[in-house]
């Protein structure tokens, strides 16, 4: 008798990878709703249009941005926050449509975070060579809650760290509807995706597409 999927009953399911404690890749987790969630990002672009944002240190980023939910992540000259009002409109940003909604609430599910209720959904548009440098996602002031990261199109190379900088990250292809959550002890950890390679996707032409759902908490 194989006892085997109860003693490890994920790592014999090609489509849930555990890739550390609290580090959930779930492949083509979203691949057939692709269109639709890429439809979405559409409207949302045709509110609040993609921008490449400048970092405290003057830099402007090489990924474009926009923002869908209550809370939009931003940065400029004076720093990095969230905010219920896109800088570039002077509006807020776009209601988080229901299918993006419950698309990062499933994932969460099936990573094992049965809690999650994002209000901040940042979506990031990489061309040719964006990149994003090793960081931690902190500025939300609640790390009780997981992120459920979403891409679509070109594939990439994602940078999984752990909680310390100093040690050299493993690389992981992320790929077309492809959804990586992470949370719990593995919430602040360092991570960051390298240059991204030419090509063309059926769906997102030039581009690779991500959105990261997160839970702000509520300023006091
Ligand atoms: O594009 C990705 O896969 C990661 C994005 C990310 O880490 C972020 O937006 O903070
Ligand atoms: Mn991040």
């Amino acid at each position: 008798m194989h006892s085997d999927n109860k003693l490890w009953p994920e790592s014999h399911d090609l489509t849930k990878e555990s890739l550390a404690e609290g580090v959930m890749l779930l492949r083509a987790f979203c691949r057939e709703d692709a269109p639709l969630i890429y439809s979405a990002v559409q409207k949302v672009d045709s509110v609040s249009p993609f921008r490449q944002m400048i970092v405290p240190s003057g830099h402007t980023m090489s990924v474009a941005m926009t923002n869908t939910g209550t809370f939009g992540w931003t940065t400029d000259r004076q720093g990095y926050r969230y905010t219920t009002v896109d800088p570039a409109t002077g509006q807020p940003w776009l209601q988080m449509p229901e299918i993006l909604f419950s698309l990062a609430r499933r994932a969460a599910e099936a990573a094992h975070f049965p809690h999650f209720v994002p209000n901040s959904c940042l979506i990031n548009r990489y061309s040719t060579r964006a990149r994003l440098s090793l960081h931690q996602d902190k500025n939300e002031e609640d790390y009780t809650q997981p992120i459920v990261s979403v891409s679509l199109g070109l594939p990439a190379t994602f940078l999984l760290g752990t909680l310390r900088r100093s040690e050299t990250p493993r690389r992981i292809r992320i790929e077309h509807g492809d959804v990586l959550v992470w949370g719990g002890p593995a919430r602040l950890i360092f991570h960051g995706v390298a240059p991204i390679a030419a090509g063309t996707h059926p769906l997102t032409g030039a581009f690779r597409i991500n959105l990261t759902f997160r839970h702000v908490a509520e300023p006091h």
